[in-house]
């Protein structure tokens, strides 16, 4: 594979970039709750200009470093990587949610991905398939356990090098993502592949930053979920695997133990998991 073909921090990042302002945008903040927020933001920053008593030429390579972001659109990355977990709690704290728990988004979730049945397999590739295979099944239901016929199971992952599919290049535009739609009791049962840790592109700003302050550049291996049902609260989500490799210290601080499968072999001798979603009334 030459350089070109592979998915550089730039590629990945202007993508996003890309998918992100192609989203609709807005808030209905108040004024003074945006100046109380405007404030304290500034407030935190010049606390830390004082007490680490940053100097000019610091000061430049911030300036520098924060124009570079922007330049490899790498905004969605370095926020979701940083900051969405904390935003992710509030929300979820706010709204006293009972039923399962929540995770952030990330950058490469995209709506509108193709419909499957209930029993379904993912779109994949041949090559995809060195992978373990890994069959995921459970159950959608309310706060009382009743399945919910008319919940969709949104899922997106990533391939077994790591890669996103319309995100990096030369992928199929909807591999490894899907819309499953339930059947009348709410349960599902996709057979997809166990997914590799996810390594956060290194050659940009975000791996950088992390060089730079001696972290290390990894997520543990994850599926991403969104659950919706009519009447029901959208829950965005994450699943990680026992014993996995930073199941113990993700960058993105995103891990929680009620999100963690431990597939087990099933009488063909492939991983199998269930794990039901239950979802909070609107
Ligand atoms: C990912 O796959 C991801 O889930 C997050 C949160 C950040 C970067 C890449
Ligand atoms: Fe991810």
């Amino acid at each position: 594979m030459t350089t070109m073909e592979n998915p550089t921090a730039h590629g990945s990042g202007n993508a996003a970039t890309d998918k992100f302002k192609s989203e609709r945008v807005t808030s209905d903040t108040s004024v003074e709750r945006a100046s109380a927020i405007y404030k304290d933001l500034l407030d935190a920053l010049a606390g830390i200009v004082d007490k680490h008593q940053v100097t000019y030429d610091e000061y430049r390579v911030l300036k520098q470093w924060l124009i570079d972001v922007g330049e490899y659109g790498e905004w969605p990355l370095w926020l979701d990587v940083f900051l969405e977990h904390e935003i992710e709690k509030v929300h979820y704290n706010r709204k006293g949610f009972t039923g399962t728990k929540g995770s952030i988004e990330g950058p490469y979730y995209v709506p509108d991905s193709p419909k499957l049945p209930s029993k379904c397999t993912m779109p994949m590739r041949e090559k995809d398939k060195v992978a373990p295979p890994l069959v995921f099944k459970g159950q959608v239901t309310d706060l009382e356990g009743n399945g919910l016929p008319g919940a969709t199971v949104e899922l997106w992952h990533a391939d077994e090098e790591g890669f996103y599919s319309q995100f990096a290049p030369g992928i199929p535009e909807w591999n490894l993502r899907g819309t499953v739609e339930v059947d009348e009791n709410g349960n599902f049962e996709i057979t997809t592949l166990e997914p590799a840790p996810y390594q956060i592109p290194s050659d940009g700003p975000t791996g950088w930053f992390i060089k730079s302050y001696g972290g290390h550049p990894w997520r543990p291996a994850h599926l991403h979920l969104m659950v919706k049902a009519p009447g029901k609260r959208t829950i965005t989500t994450q699943l990680y695997f026992q014993g996995g490799e930073w199941v113990e210290d993700d960058v993105a601080t995103a891990v929680k133990p009620e999100l963690i499968l431990d597939p087990q072999p099933n009488a063909d001798g492939v991983a199998e998991v269930t794990y039901n979603f239950v979802l909070d009334p609107e």
